[in-house]
């Protein structure tokens, strides 16, 4: 390393700029420091498994574990927190979240129905919390006794879920939290001897649990996850890099997100240059991007809530909460910006899901059931946004969608193309023979005309594009 090189990466350290926020892409030029551990590769991956990532669209999330017990409350006092997160909360005795395991016995688990419940809301994966922070492992790993086999339930739930989903086609990918308040090695940063030499114990059951389970779950596409930004962790670049690729190793194309491993200079997400460590983006959780500027010509994903800030269990939400076509709005932006999206669920204590998430995913499903060729296989389209809504773009097809939230007082809907590309026969993606007019105003603009109607759910208009070059 030479003399300017170690200079500049010591103002680095203490400035302390690769802190500002891990999870985005800094505007540093490209190679600007040689790195050991940072992105692999430059540009997205390019091959079938990622490109069937790339085109799921809609995705469900699942935070299921103990802490649907309390489901946010203890002894009548409501956590004001995130439900999944209630045992770092003053007013729960840790030995009493401990002891919750052996209450756990939800008799009304049904794999097989949430499975169905996902694919007829039209999710083409889901990711599944494995272990939250809490520790507690929904499959009986042989490394842990906090697990489910040791619950009054016993059996394993990762299993059943891989199994419902596999039979409905829905990929899965586990959800893996490397914060573990439950094992005796972990710490969330090093300050003494006694403590690297606990985390290096950490370190090894975390490697065993994630072989167990791409062992046990081999049917699995990938790994998501979580906790990642403990200081302990945040020093293991060299530790997470190997292991990642040992994981790869057993499962050939495996889809790992950013937010795995630090690079040497503790940068998650994005390296020390800026660049994308891992298969995608992990950064958008519960806000979305504005533009595809935003994205930086990265795959990514959009995880959101229907409350504002709940995962696991509240049996209480509050604030506001999501209608079907907030959410739908959010599912159409995320594939007009080339990304997914994809929606938590958290089941109660007893293995129900909550009857208003039932409720929003029937509301999505019917809208996909109609409108899903608008979303599957669908990206990016680079004509000029318009405040109707969005357009995506069908990546095998070419053929372009609006997909329409708004309706101005004049039912005319304006699109711009691009040099030279006129358009003929738009029509309803719900009513395929009801043709629409679009009236050309200039070169590359158009209106086209709707007929005054009722609107309560998103309509979707399909474009033929004629090249007129
Ligand atoms: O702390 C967790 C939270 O409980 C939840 O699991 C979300 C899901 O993306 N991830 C963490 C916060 O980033």
């Amino acid at each position: 390393m030479n003399k300017t090189l170690s200079v500049l990466i010591i103002c680095y350290l203490f400035l302390g700029i690769n802190n500002v926020d891990a999870q985005k892409p800094k505007e540093i030029k490209r190679s600007s420091i040689t790195l050991k551990h940072g992105a692999h590769r430059l540009g997205k991956r390019t091959d079938q498994m990622m490109e069937t990532w790339r085109n799921y669209g809609l995705g469900q999330f699942i935070h299921w574990g103990i802490y649907a017990i309390p489901g946010g409350q203890w002894n009548k006092r409501v956590y004001p927190g995130a439900a999944e997160w209630i045992r770092s909360w003053e007013g729960m005795p840790k030995n009493d979240y401990d002891a919750l395991y052996k209450q756990f016995n939800p008799k009304n688990f049904n794999p097989n129905a949430w499975a169905k419940q996902a694919k007829d809301m039209g999710a083409n994966y889901a990711i599944i919390t494995t272990k939250h922070h809490d520790g507690f492992c929904l499959w009986p790993s042989k490394f842990s006794d906090y697990t489910i086999a040791n619950t009054p339930y016993e059996k394993d739930i990762i299993g059943q879920l891989v199994e419902a989903y596999d039979k409905q086609g829905i990929d899965v990918y586990l959800y893996f939290s490397i914060i573990d308040w439950n094992n005796p090695g972990y710490r969330s940063s090093i300050k003494t001897d006694e403590d690297r030499k606990a985390y290096e114990t950490f370190k090894t059951f975390t490697e065993n649990q994630l072989v167990e389970l791409l062992t046990d779950y081999p049917t699995i596409k990938g790994l998501w996850f979580d906790g990642t930004w403990d200081e302990a962790w945040k020093e293991q670049a060299e530790f997470a890099d190997s292991l990642g690729t040992k994981l790869r190793t057993m499962i050939p194309g495996l889809v790992i997100g950013g937010r795995f491993r630090p690079d040497e200079y503790g940068s998650r997400g994005f390296d020390s240059n800026g660049d994308l460590i891992g298969d995608y983006e992990q950064g958008w959780e519960r806000k979305m991007p504005n533009s595809i500027e935003d994205v930086h010509g990265n795959d990514w994903e959009c995880v959101m809530t229907i409350p504002e800030n709940q995962w696991g269990y509240q049996s209480k939400w509050e604030g506001h909460i999501k209608t079907s076509n907030e959410l739908l709005e959010m599912l159409a932006k995320a594939i007009a910006l080339d990304g997914n999206f994809v929606l938590n669920f958290g089941p109660d204590g007893q293995g129900n899901i909550r009857a208003e998430e039932t409720k929003i995913a029937k509301e999505i499903g019917d809208w996909m059931a109609v409108n899903k060729n608008a979303i599957y296989n669908c990206g990016n389209v680079d004509w000029e946004k318009q405040d109707w809504g969005y357009y995506t773009k069908n990546r095998e097809t070419g053929r372009i969608y609006m997909i329409v939230f708004n309706i101005p007082i004049s039912n005319d809907l304006r699109v711009k193309t691009s040099q030279n590309i006129g358009l003929s026969n738009p029509y309803l993606l719900e009513k395929p023979k009801k043709k629409l007019i679009a009236k050309k105003i200039k070169n590359n603009e158009f209106l086209i005309q709707l007929e005054p109607s009722d609107f309560s759910k998103p309509l979707v208009i399909v474009l033929e594009t004629i090249d007129n070059n």
